[in-house]
Parts: structure tokens; sequence; C-alpha cells
């Protein structure tokens, strides 16, 4: 079992006992173990198999845990939870998926009225009862019906990018290490950088399918197979993710690439283009559409994706802005972006350190970045609002810009620094509107992150009051994660985007795509929009320890997605660059 994996457990034991009125110490412990496995880089496995370690040396993790993550590893099992299932009904579970309904609210919900299902909430919101139950109310009950409509949407069953790109590149790395393959590549929404992915497509190059299909037969997170064919296999993996492999010839393997990795719509509009000049474009090539006896055409192209977009006149489309939208005019034009990479980026604009929610220090912070080959970055750690985060107030803010005074000393102590820090903060849009921390101190910053992270359900003019306000203040250069989202968890909170895009447009102020693979927000449609209305944007990984760097590829893919160029990323630009491009 992953860590993922044993950190629901736990969490789903958590909600369990929670439900069952359970002792709230114990409840508490099980949600401190899962978060602790989740935020673990080293798998429990390996720790465990490691005798000169403990389980017990991790954070949150007593002789009783240890036992059950043992259990669980050796078993994929736990005694305990499969109890609570048969004690808690099934009806629970489900409506635990709504977000904002927690053990207690569901509970209450049951007793009260009789609903057997996520539908039958449904029915009982609309009629009204809902809002009648002790505790609920008529806002409440709106809300709900809100975040019902989210849940079940199917996108839910998707998993993150970031989770299927980890299997695609194990998967990878295992069929690379079978002789009679030849090449391997991943195709489809993955390849695409899609926020979510369904099922994993991959294409191998071989001339033996069986040997191929062995090969994956035998991969170790292999857990079912779905279908064989001579030349496609599906198995289950990791997540209960659906693989499906192609064996291809090299002489087709271009247009095998071009055709799985779609999408669907963009290989709709590339058939059109290519029948209109007497062409056909399959996963097996482009061939030239012949009125003669045979019905077989002549083939033209299919071993390059080069040569399959430019048989039909094309330049070759970037896989991330392959969704049917203008790509192909584009192409057409010789207009295509020259698309953001990650080389480009050359600063971090916003991290956090164990002076506030981040698990490593502010120097093991400098040392990650440096390492990284970041040229600058900014410490952003959370105002004093965020109490949960032990946000900074004035007099601790000035004693961590003290230590970045010296830390830029000797970094440039024996010539020219590796790299700049900044000195920033995440300040919090207060619920009743402002800042949580005056102007007099975020003039001295270098850098400020202004965020909304409390009273998410206010109504929209409220919200959006509060962003414009903070997109006003000269002492603001950035809002981060300007809607909210947390993909598959949370839904944004109720924003006039469109009104925040033209007021960072008119104030100079630059919008964040932040690359935490929950978030990535800026989406692509809004990162869009936001370059229009001549808005420029900043990727940053709102870190919370030194591998959180490593998102920044989530986010430079995000930024792909929605056309943006280098030049549209202010964190691309030198240091010198940045600062003319800042509002003050
Ligand atoms: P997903 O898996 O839902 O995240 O999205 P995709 O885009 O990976 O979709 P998938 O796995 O169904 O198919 C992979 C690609 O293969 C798809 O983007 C385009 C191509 N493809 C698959 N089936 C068809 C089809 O029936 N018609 C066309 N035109 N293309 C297809
Ligand atoms: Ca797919
Ligand atoms: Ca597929
Ligand atoms: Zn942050």
């Amino acid at each position: 079992m992953t860590n993922d994996a044993i950190a629901a457990v736990f969490d789903h034991v958590a909600d369990l006992i929670e439900y069952q009125g359970g002792n709230v110490f114990r409840v508490r412990a099980y949600r401190n173990a899962a978060r602790s496995i989740g935020s673990l880089v080293e798998s429990l496995a390996s720790v465990r198999a490691d005798a000169s370690r403990s389980l017990t040396d991790l954070d949150g993790i007593g002789a009783d845990l240890a036992g059950k993550i043992e259990t669980l590893l050796d078993t994929g099992r736990l005694p305990l939870l499969e109890e609570l299932e048969r004690e808690v009904p099934a009806v629970a579970f489900e409506l635990m998926r709504v977000p904002g309904l927690g053990p207690k609210k569901v509970k209450s919900l049951i007793e009260a009225l009789t609903i057997d299902s996520l539908d039958g909430l449904e029915r009982a919101c609309r009629d009204g009862r809902v809002a009648g139950v002790k505790g609920f109310g008529a806002k409440t009950q709106a809300a709900i019906l809100d975040n019902i409509a989210f849940a079940k949407s199917p996108e839910h069953d998707r998993m993150l990018w970031a989770d299927a790109d980890a299997i695609v590149q194990g998967l990878m790395a295992w069929m690379r290490g079978c002789p009679e393959v030849r090449r391997v590549e991943g195709a489809g929404s993955w390849r695409r950088g899609r926020e979510t992915v369904g099922d994993l497509d991959l294409l191998v190059e071989s001339t033996d399918p069986k040997a191929v299909r062995e090969r994956l037969r035998s991969w170790p997170e292999t857990s079912a197979v779905l279908l064989e064919g001579d030349t496609k296999t599906s198995v289950r993996g990791p997540h209960d993710v659906q693989i499906d492999m192609r064996v291809v010839d090299a002489d087709a393997f271009g247009a095998a690439w071009q055709y799985f990795t779609g999408s669907k719509e963009h290989n709709v509009a590339l058939r059109a283009r290519a029948r209109d000049r007497g062409l056909s474009i399959n996963e097996y090539g482009v061939t030239r559409l012949t009125t003669d006896t045979t019905g077989k055409g002549e083939s033209i192209a299919g071993r390059t994706e080069e040569e399959v977009y430019g048989a039909v006149g094309l330049p070759w489309i970037p896989p991330e802005i392959r969704e049917g939208g203008d790509e192909i005019a584009l192409a057409e034009r010789d207009a295509l972006p020259d698309l953001v990479t990650l080389a480009d980026m050359r600063g971090d604009l916003h991290m956090h350190t164990t002076a506030t929610d981040g698990e490593d220090t502010l120097a093991d912070m400098v040392r990650a970045a440096v390492a990284r080959g970041l040229r600058y970055i900014a410490i952003t750690d959370h105002g004093q609002r965020v109490t949960m985060a032990r946000g900074l107030d004035r007099k601790r803010l000035l004693h961590q810009w003290g230590e970045i005074d010296r830390l830029n000393e000797s970094l440039a102590a024996s010539g020219p620094p590796p790299l700049v820090v900044l000195k920033g903060i995440e300040v919090d849009m207060l619920e009743k509107g402002g800042l949580d921390l005056p102007d007099d101190v975020l003039e001295q910053a270098d850098w400020v992150v202004a965020s909304l992270h409390y009273g998410q359900s206010q109504p929209r003019e409220r919200i959006t009051a509060r962003i414009v306000e903070a997109l006003e203040n000269p002492n603001v250069d950035v809002i981060g994660h300007p809607t909210g989202r947390l993909i598959n968890r949370r839904p944004a909170y109720d924003v006039d985007i469109e009104a925040v895009i033209e007021t960072a447009a008119r104030t100079g102020t630059f919008l964040e795509i932040n690359a935490n693979p929950w978030r990535l927000d800026l989406d692509d449609r809004h990162a869009a929009a936001a370059k229009r209305a001549g808005v420029r944007l900043v990727i940053s990984t709102d870190a919370h320890s030194t591998h959180g760097l490593d998102v920044m590829r989530c986010g430079v893919l995000q930024a792909r997605r929605a056309g943006l160029t280098a030049a549209d990323v202010v964190n691309t630009r030198t240091l010198a660059g940045l600062k003319k491009l800042m509002k003050r």
C-alpha cells in the first residue's frame, strides 16, 4: 500500500470514530497520523524495511499506529476499519463525501430526517427540510445543495495530474527495463498536462507484443488484467487507475502518438482538415484518399508527429494546447505561442518556513532553492490572521526580515550571490475588508502576496470587494490562489473573476498561478483571460517544505495550457526585470 492509501484509511477511521461520537483524542490521533503520512517523502514500506529506523520515529506515530501500518503493509486491510464500516450506515460515508459535511453534521441529518442516499439529501434540501434541522438553517441548506452538485460530478473519479505523473514515470521506467521495448511514451490527458487524468495511455514501440504484455503483467503495481488483445492491453494499477498500453510499429509511432494524445476534439478538427486536402488521418498514419478499386490509399506520413502535422500543412502543435480551441487556426497562421518552459523560471515568489506552517527552516528553503538553480525567491509566511499557522505579527515579521538581511549578506560575502532572498509576506484579506498587517509594515516588504483564506462562503459581492480592495492597495504585488478552489475537494469561492482581472490590469497587480497540484489556481481559462486583459502572471509553488519547490513544473504545465509565453510570466525575468514590472 502507498502512503496516500494508508493516510486515506486513517482519515476514514477518524471520520467513522467521530461519527460514532468516539473519543476526540483518538479521532485527532488518526487525523494527525494521516497528515504526517501524507507529507512524508519516503515510503512507509522503506522506513519499515530499514533496520536502523522505526515507524514510531515518525511524527504522530506511536506503537499502536505503527502496528496498524504494519498490518496494512502486510495485508492491505485493517480489521478496525472493517469493524467500523459494519457499524456505521453506508449512507453516512456517501454524505461525508460532500465538502463541508463532517461526521457530526452527517449524523444530525441522518437522525433528524430519513435520508438513505446522496439523492435523498438533495431532495431534502430542495424540499426545505434540511433548513429545519437544528443547527442548519437556509444558508447552510443552500451551501449543501451547491456542494452536492460538486460531489456528484464524475470529474471526481479522476486523479490529480501529479499523482498520475508519478505512476506514468514509474511504469515507463519499468517498461524500459524490458529488452524488447524499443521506446515507450505517455499519451492521453497525462501528456496534455490536464489538471486531472481519467485513465493512463502508454505507447510502446516493439516488434514483440507478447513480451510487452508479459512485462506489463509482471509490473509489481499491476493488480488486475482488464483486457488483453494483440496490440492493446489494459490493466489496473495503483489507486485502481486503468492503464491502456498499445504496441506500435516504428513506422506508425508518430501517428499513434498523435492519435492517442488527443484530445478527441483536436483530432476531430485535424481529421476534417485532412479530408479537405484529400487525406485521411488515423492511428496508423496519414494516407491519400484514392478512388482506385483496391481501396488502399498511399501512406504519406506516420513515423513522427512532425510528419503527421506536416502532411496537413501544419507545424507541430504542443500537446498542452491540443484541446480543440484555436490551436489549429494559430498553427495555420504560424502564430503558435512559444510556450513558457520550466527552464525559463528564474524565481519562486511564494513559500513558507517553520516561522509559520512550513516544515523547513529559512536556511533550508534557501539551500533547496539554490540547489534548484533559482536566482531569487520570496519568503512569504502567513500574516497574523492565520492563527492556525501561528501567523506573523509585526514584531515576528520584522525579526524574520532581519534574518533575511543577514542571510543575503552572507550569500554575497564571497562574490556574486547565487540567489537573492526577498523579504515577503502572505497577508490575509480580512473578512471585514482590509489586510491583516498595516501598510507601514507592508511598505518595507520587497514582495507582498495577498490571499483569502477565511470567510470563503461570503456572498459574491463581499468576496469580490475584498479582493478588489487588496488589488488597489499600492503595497500588494500579487493575489495568491485567486479563486481558492481545491481540485476534487472544494469548489472556488463565489467571486467575480472578471472584475478581479480588470482591476488587476488597471492597478498593475499580478495574479498567481499557484503550482500546488491541488490548486492550479488560476486555471487555464482564467489565466488566458488575464493575459488577454494585459495582466501578468506569477507561477509560484507555495512550498511548505523544500520538496514543495518541485511542483513548479505543475504550474508551468497549467500556464502552457493557458497559452502563456515566458514574457507573460514575471518570474521568468531577472530580478531587475521583475522589479521594473512591479507597480511600486
Ligand atoms: P481521460 O483519460 O479522460 O483523462 O482523457 P483522454 O484524453 O486521455 O481520453 P482517452 O483515454 O479516452 O483517450 C486517449 C486519446 O485517444 C484521446 O484523447 C483521443 C484518442 N481517442 C480515443 N478514443 C477515441 C475516439 O473514439 N475517437 C477519437 N477521435 N479519438 C479517440
Ligand atoms: Ca486517458
Ligand atoms: Ca484511455
Ligand atoms: Zn501560501
